[in-house]
């Protein structure tokens, strides 16, 4: 997988060369290139915006200036995505469903945004990473490069997505490890038992009254088992 960044601060992007997602880029399993649009700038200052036409507070960033940037980008089948807050907001399925793109390229707005010419001719899909602002597209750009890269081969240890909180649309049973007493507060007693059906059984119980508790919307986007609708009967007594 590759992802193409178009941003006017290629430098916000340094952290995520670091942790996992720097191992996979040295693995060669993602690949990540910074393309700063400033760079495209035909302005002797290296001006890369303008106001807007009607008027109206802040600067707008240059329609010629972001599309030559993309044009710079080599590749036949990428698929552009621009962060913003009017696009759809992203989930773990979306999130498995853009992993399997070759090509990722990620459009970061700043200021008061983009020219609109710019934005209808070159991207494919809007996305957004909830409903906030923030002062630019960068940071959504990264949690979506976190997020699909897990999805990629070798990223991550076996079974760390198929496991996880969300991938069965509900949320994680609690998880403990030593010691066995930490101030006073035992692991329950069923994890120390050997038992891998009762195990797997009770986590299955934890999960649902998890979610139910914390996030009960959620329980409306699964298939739940006659067992399960047994158990959340009795979540819901307690
Ligand atoms: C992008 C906010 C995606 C949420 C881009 C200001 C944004 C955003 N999700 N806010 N520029």
């Amino acid at each position: 997988m590759r992802f193409d960044i178009l941003t006017l601060f290629p430098e916000m992007f340094e952290p995520i060369k670091q942790s996992i997602i720097g191992k996979a880029e040295e693995k060669k399993l993602i690949e990540i290139n910074l393309i700063n649009i400033r760079d495209f700038s035909k302005n002797k200052h290296k001006k890369v915006d303008d106001t807007p036409y009607g008027g109206g507070a802040g600067m707008i960033m240059q329609a010629d200036v972001v599309y030559d940037a993309y044009k710079s980008i080599k590749g036949k089948n990428a698929k552009v995505i621009y962060l913003t807050p009017q696009g759809k907001v992203l989930n773990q399925k979306k999130v498995e469903e853009l992993s399997k793109e070759e090509q990722i390229v990620l459009l970061c707005g700043h200021y008061e945004g983009i020219d609109q010419r710019v934005i209808d001719k070159i991207v494919d899909e809007e996305i957004s990473i909830g409903d906030y602002v923030l002062t630019g597209g960068e940071i959504p750009a990264m949690v979506l490069i976190d997020t699909v890269s897990r999805y990629i081969d070798g990223v991550l240890s076996e079974g760390s997505t198929s496991e996880e909180s969300f991938s069965h649309g509900i949320l994680e049973y609690p998880q403990y490890t030593r010691p066995e007493v930490f101030e006073n507060e035992k692991v329950p007693e069923i994890l120390l038992s050997g038992h891998h059906e009762n195990i797997n059984k009770w986590r299955r119980n934890q999960a649902l009254k998890n979610t139910y508790l914390k996030r009960p919307e959620l329980l409306k986007n699964i298939k739940l088992s006659e067992e399960d609708r047994k158990n959340l009967e009795k979540i819901k007594k307690m």
